[in-house]
């Protein structure tokens, strides 16, 4: 491994569980609480603006006193070390670049911001004020979260700019995701093709293909001893 290797980390949820930010599937999962089809599609919306709103105003509350994590921080400093490296998530609360990371690829969006469904323009999601969560545009209509819904096209630029760098990539991190929802699950079948080492970090099996190294731990430990590994390992 030298400075110049194109290196490539696509995260999930399972990166910012040691926030304290739950992840969907799994024991404690907000899927296990709640149903995808109350909260998380362009239907619930349209059925009940208000209570998908409660949820993502749970979820601001929550991600806004959460911390990036020891995994965050590691990928961070992978970015400042390798002039290649670029960071494809799934996550929508904004850890990533929190934590500095700023060559990000956000896939299903990102919790603070919201979007106007007349204009289709992107702001920074209004905080909420008194009892009713749904945020307004100035034009009158109602702001949904900017983030990608099931059923809904993920944003054109991102994933075609993730599908660019997975088919050019060296090394192709897949860290803290149940690599179930798709297009984002096929990423790392798109770098193995390609010819990249595939490397799992998650304490539990996933239907992942293409993995040449399993690391079962969780990301928060795994990370940093990745980091220190390959940066020694780095020829100056
Ligand atoms: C699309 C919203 C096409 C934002 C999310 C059948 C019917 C209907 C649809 C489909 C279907 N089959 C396939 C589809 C497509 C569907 C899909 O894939 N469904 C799956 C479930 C079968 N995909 C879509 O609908 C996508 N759109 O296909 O559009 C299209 C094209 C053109 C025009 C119109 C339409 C849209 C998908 C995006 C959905 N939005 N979220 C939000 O509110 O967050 S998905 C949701 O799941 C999150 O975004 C999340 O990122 C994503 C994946 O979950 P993970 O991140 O992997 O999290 P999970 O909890 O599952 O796993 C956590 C992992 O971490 C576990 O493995 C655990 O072991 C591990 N872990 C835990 N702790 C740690 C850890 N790892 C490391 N360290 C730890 N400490």
């Amino acid at each position: 491994m030298n400075k110049d290797t194109r290196i490539i980390a696509l995260t999930g949820a399972g990166v910012s569980a040691e926030s304290g930010i739950p992840t969907f599937r799994g024991k404690e999962g907000l899927w296990n609480r709640y149903r995808v089809q109350d909260l998380a599609t362009p239907e619930a919306f349209t059925r009940a603006p208000d209570t998908v709103w409660e949820w993502y105003r749970y979820r601001q509350e929550l991600i806004g006193k959460a911390k990036p994590n020891p995994a965050h921080l590691a990928l961070a400093k992978m970015e400042e070390i390798f002039p290649e490296f670029y960071l494809i998530t799934q996550n929508i609360d904004g850890l990533h670049q929190k934590a500095g990371n700023k060559r990000v690829v956000e896939l299903h969006g990102n919790i603070w911001e919201a979007r106007c469904i007349a204009e289709g323009k992107i702001i920074e999601c209004p905080p909420r004020t008194g009892n009713d969560p749904v945020p307004y545009c100035t034009c009158g209509s109602m702001l949904r979260p900017n983030v990608v819904w099931f059923g809904e096209a993920l944003p054109v630029e991102a994933l075609e700019r993730a599908y660019q760098l997975v088919q050019d990539c060296e090394i192709c991190f897949v860290i803290g995701t149940s690599s179930l929802v798709y297009p984002a699950a096929g990423l790392p079948m798109v770098a193995f093709e390609a010819g990249a080492d595939i490397i799992e970090v998650n304490p539990a099996p996933s239907p992942a293909l293409g993995i040449s190294i399993h690391i079962r731990e969780k990301a928060g430990i795994a990370m940093p001893v990745i980091l220190d590994e390959i940066s020694r390992t780095k020829p100056v």
